[in-house]
């Protein structure tokens, strides 16, 4: 009688383990199945890895690079660009004063007053190599750099 108890008391908890590990044991492997999925999938991977120092994404057949201008520097202040496909340049101005309240990249034809909020600057570059922006007193300065 107490032997037949003690298995009635036992047999329900060990199925709780057993479900408890499977559960687990399944959640373990759904994971690492959408870890493994998102690692094989690189939408873009030839591009990705020519030009994303400042982290240029293709969107409406434009290139979108993404910047932040404080109040002395630019982050990111080096950029990659693709020669002959339209960049828009997606600026955080929030955190511009003074001098970095204005933007000039020469190269570009670009001569532009950075507001605090977002600005965006379109242009296409048309020759590869590495072209200079600056704040209005040559203080922050940047890269682009067309390849
Ligand atoms: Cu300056």
């Amino acid at each position: 009688m107490g032997k037949h108890k003690r298995h009635n008391q036992t047999t329900p908890r060990s199925n709780d383990m057993l479900k408890l590990g499977i559960g687990v044991l399944g959640i373990a492997v759904l994971i690492g199945t959408i870890f493994f999925i998102r690692a094989q999938f690189d939408p873009n991977p030839g591009f990705e890895n020519q030009a994303t120092s400042g982290g240029a994404q293709m969107q409406d057949g434009a290139q979108v690079v993404n910047m932040e201008v404080t109040s002395f520097d630019y982050r990111p202040a080096d950029l990659t660009v693709k020669q002959g496909v339209p960049v828009k340049w997606v600026i955080d101005g929030s955190g511009a004063s003074g001098c970095t309240q204005f933007l000039i990249a020469r190269d570009f034809g670009i001569s532009q007053r950075i507001v605090r909020g977002e600005n965006i600057i379109e242009f296409t570059p048309t020759q590869k190599g590495t072209f200079p922006f600056s704040c209005s007193m040559n203080m922050a300065r940047g890269t682009i750099t067309v390849v």
